[in-house]
């Protein structure tokens, strides 16, 4: 890790930053390919004649290095995320204070509690926090979804062996869960299964300010749920992968790597698509959250895109995910999405997309 004066931390600022402790980035091995691509692009831009102004590193705008508060970064460490408390179910303003801090910062937490329990308490607080849960077609009567290879709900829940791609849930709706919870009720008992989570500013970063101009639009990148049963396309959504909430001014982000739930890939954007593919898949961006039963992992659905990793097939692993609107009454202390939209490098991306009032028939693909 670089000397906190390296990165022009000083005084209360580094102070902070020591005392949180790991919430410094990983240097980006990708930084040196973002350049060039960005530059060809810039060059691309001035062949064709165009008086636009060059495309900007979107790196430079979202640092990573802890200088802008409002980017929600995950630390290197998953332990940082584990706030430990006596009950989720009775969970003290305290402990819930510190969650909320952690939410804004890390976008993710788990909740650690001291008795394993029936698991459904947990839902008494996390519906409280969160309103109303977005429902599911396998959701059972609590809204809760259970994750299962011997009963699987998608192609990516029903095979072990192979690594569940990151992605944000509910991709394929137009208007993906604010906030998403899982519990893990039992892991795999001889290792792999962990949770991997990447941070959306990892992905946003990948891309320059042209790039995720044309990324707000709808219609680019289309993503579907596939049952397990017969793999069929169910649903597809193809809203932007990137949007302005327009209450908060948060860049919202909506993701899924190339996992057989991906439709079509508009060819303006497959470079920038590919480009944001690849460092998710990259373990230097991956965050591996292993989870022990009765741990609730909990993530901003649209700042953190997550995955698991493999795991024999003939093992039980038992996970329960319910995802919430983000309506409770924590709805006033935690702001969804990666980042504030405020930067003057965002003048012009004006896609102030609202989920709520999409609608698809207005596109064609
Ligand atoms: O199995 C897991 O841990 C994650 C499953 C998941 O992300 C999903 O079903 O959307
Ligand atoms: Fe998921």
């Amino acid at each position: 890790m670089k000397p906190l004066q390296a990165l022009g931390l000083r005084g209360a600022r580094a102070a902070e930053l020591v005392a949180l402790g790991n919430r410094f980035p990983k240097q980006l091995p990708c930084r040196t390919f973002n350049i060039r691509h960005i530059n060809k692009m810039a060059t691309e831009s001035t062949m064709a004649g165009e008086s636009r102004k060059p495309a900007v590193p979107l790196q430079e705008v979202v640092p990573r290095d802890g200088s802008r508060d409002d980017v929600k970064v995950l630390p290197n460490d998953p332990d940082t995320l584990r706030l430990r408390v006596k009950s989720i179910a009775n969970i003290t303003p305290e402990e819930q204070q510190e969650f909320v801090f952690m939410m804004n910062r890390y976008g993710a937490a788990v909740l650690v509690q001291e008795e394993f329990d029936d698991g459904l308490q947990a839902y008494k607080t996390l519906d409280r926090w969160f309103g109303r849960c977005i429902p599911h077609d396998a959701m059972n009567e609590h809204g809760i979804v259970e994750i299962n290879p011997a009963k699987p709900t998608s192609i990516n829940t029903a095979n072990p062996k192979k690594e569940h791609l990151p992605h944000t849930d509910d991709a394929y709706t137009d208007s993906p869960s604010a906030f998403l919870t899982l519990q893990c009720r039992q892991s795999a008992p001889s290792g792999g299964g962990e949770s991997v989570l990447v941070s959306g500013a990892d992905l946003v970063t990948a891309l320059s300010n042209e790039e995720l101009r044309t990324l707000m639009q709808p219609g680019m990148v289309s993503m579907g749920r596939r049952p397990a049963g017969d793999g069929s396309w169910m649903k597809v959504s193809s809203i932007p992968l990137f949007w302005v909430d327009k209450s908060s001014g948060w860049l919202q982000v909506r993701w899924r790597c190339n996992d057989g739930c991906l439709g079509d890939v508009a060819e303006e954007v497959k470079p920038s698509y590919e480009q944001m593919d690849a460092v998710a898949r990259k373990e230097v961006h991956q965050l591996v959250v292993p989870l022990v039963p009765g741990e609730v992992l909990v993530m901003d659905n649209r700042a953190v895109a997550h995955g698991r990793r493999p795991y024999e097939s003939d093992e039980p692993r038992v996970m329960w995910r319910k995802n919430y609107v983000g309506n409770g009454e924590l709805a006033a202390q935690l702001t969804s999405g990666t980042c504030a939209a405020f930067s003057s490098m965002f003048d012009g991306l004006h896609s102030m997309f609202d989920p709520s009032s999409w609608d698809p028939s207005k596109i064609k693909l």
